[in-house]
């Protein structure tokens, strides 16, 4: 049934995944890596409208444990790990796959259209929520618990469009390496991957997305997109036994394309040539 080879190295673990919006979510791609290796699963889902979606993917890894929860609402905050606590007393691993910036934000001059509010908001969910999700989850978590969160290469380089999201990024790779400082001393591990562009619902409707996921095809080392499996194995080793020592850092997960930094030969280069 499941894509992912079968483990155990995540078997007695258990954990929160936030981020699960449909099928085709990185945070789903992790959920089923995870699950295949026996880990445990909580899910938060942003809303009732997205529950009809999540609630069917949670049961299929044999979760029942399905908590409401937008990140920019304390008391759900409350409740999420009030729940988990209740329910489990202890966790292992966290997973963080949440990102939003207002659509008037994301289109056309970074410095014309970003607005203090739409600044506020992209920073409140997309990194702020991290923190606030690993503070709540430390006071639960096992001493040889980790956390993992997703980011963009917009937070190191100019991508026209991603604008404030870039900067949101930025913040929560930064964040990832003081909350590895903070928790390090008790074990737990913190780390971020940066995955290029994957066609999910995040993904969808970008302003010249057909452009950037084919640019990103043939810039890339290995001139293809990013599989999301990809993705959901850097997560396994982050969060399991397999990455041991490994703590504070940006991973890149993305077919090589961040370590261009000059097209190869092949279509991109033939196009320049002709
Ligand atoms: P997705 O739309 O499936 O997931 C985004 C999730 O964020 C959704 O589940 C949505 O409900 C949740 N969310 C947004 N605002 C929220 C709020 N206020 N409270 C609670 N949840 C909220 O898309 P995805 O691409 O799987 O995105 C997951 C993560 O991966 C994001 O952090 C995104 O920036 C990152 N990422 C995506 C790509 C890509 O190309 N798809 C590449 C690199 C990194
Ligand atoms: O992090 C992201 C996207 C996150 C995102 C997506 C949306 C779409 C709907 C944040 N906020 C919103 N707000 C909405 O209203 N990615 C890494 C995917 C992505 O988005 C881009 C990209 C890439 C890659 C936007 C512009 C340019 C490139």
């Amino acid at each position: 049934m499941s894509e992912y080879p079968t483990g155990t190295l995540m078997a007695g673990k258990r954990g929160l995944i936030m981020g699960v919006a449909n099928k085709n979510s990185i945070a789903w791609a992790i959920a089923q890596q995870l699950a295949a290796q026996g880990a445990e699963i909580a899910f938060t889902y942003q809303g009732d409208k997205l529950l009809r979606r999540v609630k069917p993917l949670a049961e299929s890894v044999g979760s029942d444990v399905l908590l409401d929860c937008d990140v920019t609402n304390d008391d759900q905050m409350d409740a999420t790990f009030k729940a988990l606590a209740d329910r489990w007393g202890r966790i292992d691993f966290l997973v963080h796959a949440i990102a939003f910036a207002g659509k008037d934000q994301l289109s056309g001059s970074f410095v014309e259209s970003t607005t203090r509010d739409g600044f506020k908001s992209a920073l409140d969910i997309s990194a702020y929520s991290f923190v606030d999700a690993a503070r709540r989850a430390s006071e639960i978590m096992n001493d040889d618990g980790a956390m993992v969160t997703l980011t963009y290469l917009g937070s190191e380089r100019v991508v026209p469009n991603y604008n404030v999201m870039g900067v949101a990024k930025a913040a929560l790779e930064a964040c990832t390496r003081y909350i590895a400082a903070d928790l390090g001393p008790r074990g737990i591990r913190v780390n971020a991957i940066s995955a290029g562009p994957i066609k999910t619902l995040a993904a969808a409707g970008i302003g010249s997305g057909r452009h950037m996921f084919r640019f990103n095809k043939a810039a890339a080392a290995m001139q293809d997109n990013t599989d999301p499996k990809g993705v959901a194995g850097a997560a396994l080793y982050l969060l399991s036994e397999l990455g041991a020592s490994c703590t504070g850092e940006t991973h890149h997960v993305d077919g090589g394309f961040h370590a261009i930094g000059m097209p190869q030969e092949g279509p991109l280069r033939e196009s320049l040539e002709s």
